[in-house]
């Protein structure tokens, strides 16, 4: 096996800041960065774990690039279980960029996005679970998802799954016992404690991991709140109002919004994912079409609708198609501009849009957004009690492996009941051990690791 390189990269975000934190890991860590670096005063140890004080040199022209702290970790205790050298450096783009830059020069290869993070999965420091907790924890939206996150990146899925796949081994030790002694089948094997041990020890854990996903999803992914409403209505002012940020374009030109914009807004601690489209109208225009057939893809996605109408104006055919478009998925009905004198009454609103849940707001003065927050908030925890937040909640990748194991322990229990013989069985259960360790990144496929792992930024 060839060794691995050494590869390099900025792991804070660039920009100008206090510090910028420049990584390197791999068998010549050590060895590049002391071309560079020259500890105060020059005789000063670099032991490993310790932060020592220096200057980075370029050491060609000598030129003094930067005044730094450096800390060299030997390996194997380190993130990546390769040697690392982390270095503290002031953070201005140009004098980090130049230092990368001399460390490439001097044998160090730029990292890919995710690959120290790979390198301690590599390298057994990690599983898998605990790699894609990396990726959560920093990507996180909510506070629930932080905590759900930092379980992953505990271990705490792959403890679980450890025991299932102990759980799952003894049974399987069971059938195989049967299998090499045909004649004792019926002593080895009751199948009815068989079956039950299946169900307590594997399938019931398998099923509330399942179940976690399905309920910790919200908070992970967010709630997708979508503005709908024909053109000049004040979908996005009313999208800047919520976020408090001029965020989206507003101007009284109809068909102003011609692409989805998409932003986080936290209510109560819930991401929702509020969501301004393009006005919905007939348009020749192929901009404005692609970006109504963008519309209608968020309205399908939606979990709430929310459809604004303008209360200064007569309610119109263009209001009224479109609510025919929306009225059979979840939507409120918002009116929006009540700054103005009102067009529409009571008893208008009732017939047109029977049955909805209907609030008044202006978007231009804020009158009515906190009883809409307020609502929002309301309405998403009616049906999602926050005590009912699970801990521990695998990602869609982790689920879905889990019920493809489910499927395969679920068909083993059936053959145990029709009494088929072992081997069969046994096919089974070993399938669903495989997806387990695919799961924790035992045995899982190379593509798919390039997929998570590209999910992380440079420098991680
Ligand atoms: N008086 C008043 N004007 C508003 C209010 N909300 C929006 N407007 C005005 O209505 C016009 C259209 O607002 P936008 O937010 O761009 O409307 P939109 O629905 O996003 O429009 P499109 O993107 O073109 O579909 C702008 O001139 C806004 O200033 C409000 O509550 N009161
Ligand atoms: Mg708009």
């Amino acid at each position: 096996m060839v060794p691995p390189d050494t590869i390099a990269a900025l792991s804070t975000p660039s920009g100008e800041g206090g510090i910028g934190i420049i990584r390197l890991s791999g068998p010549r860590a050590l060895a590049i960065a002391r071309l560079l670096f020259v500890p105060r005063p020059r005789s000063a140890p670099l032991e490993s774990h310790r932060l020592v004080l220096g200057e980075l040199h370029d050491p060609r022209s000598r030129e003094v690039l930067d005044e730094v702290l450096l800390t060299y970790m030997q390996a194997p205790r380190t993130y990546t279980r390769e040697d690392v050298v982390e270095i503290n450096c002031h953070s201005g783009p140009l004098v980090l960029k130049k230092i990368i830059e001399i460390l490439i020069r001097e044998g160090a290869r730029l990292a890919d996005p995710g690959e120290f993070t790979l390198r301690a999965f590599l390298n057994g420091r990690i599983d898998l679970t605990r790699a894609e907790g990396v990726i959560d924890l920093i990507q996180a939206r909510s506070d629930q998802a932080l905590t759900q996150a930092a379980r992953l990146l505990q271990g705490e899925l792959f403890e679980k799954i450890g025991i299932l796949q102990e759980a799952l081994l003894a049974l399987l030790a069971q059938l195989e016992t049967a299998i090499d002694f045909p004649e004792e089948e019926l002593e080895i094997i009751d199948p009815a404690a068989w079956i039950r041990a299946l169900e307590d020890q594997a399938l019931g854990l398998l099923d509330d991991l399942i179940r976690a996903y399905e309920e910790g999803r919200p908070y992970r992914e967010g709630v997708s709140l979508v503005i709908v409403g024909k053109p000049n209505v004040g979908k996005s002012s009313l999208l800047n109002r919520l976020l408090r940020e001029e965020r989206a374009l507003v101007t009284p030109v109809p068909g102003t919004t011609r692409d989805t914009i998409e932003e986080t807004l936290l209510i109560r601690g819930i991401p929702f994912r509020l969501i301004d489209t393009a006005g919905l109208h007939s348009s020749p225009d192929e901009v404005e079409q692609a970006g109504m057939a963008r519309t209608r893809s968020k309205i399908a996605d939606a979990q709430l609708l929310l459809f604004l109408i303008d209360r200064s104006q007569p309610v119109d055919d263009r209001d009224l198609g479109l609510y025919e478009e929306i009225k059979d998925r979840p939507h409120w009905v918002l009116l929006n501009k009540t700054d103005l004198p009102a067009a529409l009454v009571e008893k208008d609103l009732g017939a047109f849009f029977p049955e909805t849940i209907r609030l008044s707001l202006s978007a231009r003065t804020g009158e009515g957004l906190d009883t809409l927050r307020e609502r929002i908030g309301a309405w998403f925890l009616r049906d999602h009690p926050r005590e009912t937040v699970p801990a521990l909640v695998p990602n869609l990748r982790q689920k879905t492996i889990m019920e493809k194991a489910r499927a395969a322990l679920l068909e083993a229990r059936e053959e145990m009941k029709r009494n088929v013989s072992p081997e069969l069985i046994a096919v089974n259960l070993q399938q669903a051990l495989e997806q387990l360790g695919v799961l924790v990144g035992r045995t899982t496929p190379e593509d798919v690791l390039e997929e998570i792992f590209s999910r992380f930024c440079i420098g991680k």
